[in-house]
């Protein structure tokens, strides 16, 4: 398996996030990377850097204003006089509109983003960005006939929708991939999104369409984080009506029924006819991990892999969440061992 890491992730940093009603130091930090990086280095994997793709790859999941946005974002948040990273402090709620681009930055930080857990900082163009290279990259190599890669990144991707961020994600990482997948001749393509958290952005993208099926296992979002997307119900629209499956699991679930809701999720991707299949590895399904509620234990990463690896298919593994940061290392490196050792 061939590894890219993101040689920009630690610009991404910012200082605290709110949560429980208090400033605490942001859960997504850089050393995540770092233990995953040397984790993998340990168990022999080469770390490349990713080649440069341009913009087109983003405007291929994301809309241009979103993009345009992001990219001046943090020149206009300082231009505006602030200090410190950048929040949002007003959103357009059900009602407003959305359809005029405001002039005022506070209000196109609302409009481009859903919750307060996802400070805008100094480098957080540049990280995100050079994620978004990662991801092609990896494609590129997938499908030059590679079976197999690894995308080490952050910060992560999947809360990122067509023209919003939030969950900690700026650019929808795996979205790329799997867009970038198809346009490289995969006629079908597969997201299985194991992050204990829904991926909404995922979904969101690829919901009217019937070439990418999204298939997600997370906690029941009736209690979970992102709470407005990832139910049951939600089966896709138009071309892609049956090609989105959601299977919520109430927190703290059983790994038993973990596994058996991966078992429904891969016979649905081999119905589909996925020639190529995208992983959203959120490492926080893990039970030691901080603000999620599931029970996986590392052994059950190598397992994961493993059946991944049954399913038979070129895989892209993208790093998505996953927060108790000395155990996301070994939980890659278990991944990863498991899916190489068949
Ligand atoms: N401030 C990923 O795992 N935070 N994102 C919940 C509210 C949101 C997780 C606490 C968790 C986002 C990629
Ligand atoms: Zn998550």
């Amino acid at each position: 398996m061939r590894v890219v890491a993101n040689p920009h992730q630690a610009e991404h940093c910012p200082e605290f996030e709110y949560f429980r009603g208090r400033k605490v130091p942001c859960f997504e930090m850089p050393s995540r990377a770092e233990f995953v990086q040397q984790a993998l280095a340990g168990a022999g994997y080469r770390i490349e850097a990713p080649e440069s793709f341009p913009d087109e790859v983003l405007y291929a999941v994301h809309s241009r204003r979103y993009v345009d946005f992001l990219r001046g974002a943090w020149a206009e948040w300082q231009g505006s006089g602030n200090e410190g990273d950048a929040f949002a402090s007003v959103w357009p709620i059900r009602g407003m509109r959305v359809d005029r681009t405001p002039q005022n930055f506070a209000a196109r930080l609302g409009m481009f983003s859903f919750d307060t857990g996802t400070p805008l900082c100094a480098g957080t163009w540049q990280a995100a960005r050079a994620g978004a290279d990662c991801a092609a990259t990896a494609a590129s190599w997938l499908s030059a006939g590679e079976s197999s890669a690894f995308v080490l990144t952050r910060p992560p991707g999947h809360h990122a929708g067509p023209e919003f961020f939030g969950g900690y994600c700026f650019l929808n990482n795996a979205a790329i991939a799997a867009q970038a997948l198809r346009e490289r001749g995969a006629a079908r393509v597969a997201v299985l999104d194991v992050d204990f958290h829904h991926g909404n952005g995922t979904q969101e993208i690829f919901y009217q369409r019937g070439d990418v099926l999204y298939a997600s296992i997370h906690g029941d979002p009736a209690t979970e984080y992102p709470f407005f997307l990832g139910h049951g119900d939600e089966t896709g629209a138009g071309a892609g009506f049956g090609c989105n499956l959601n299977l919520p699991l109430p927190a703290g679930s059983s790994t038993a029924n973990w596994f058996a809701a991966l078992e429904v999720a891969l016979r649905r991707i081999a119905e589909f006819g996925a020639e190529a299949l995208v992983v959203s590895l959120g490492l926080d399904a893990a039970e030691v991990d901080p603000i999620s509620k599931f029970k996986l234990q590392t052994a059950d990463f190598t397992q994961l892999g493993r059946r991944l690896r049954a399913a038979g298919l070129p895989t892209l593994f993208v790093l998505e969440g996953g927060y108790a940061v000395a155990a996301i290392g070994e939980n890659a490196r278990a991944s990863v061992e498991g899916f190489e050792a068949g």
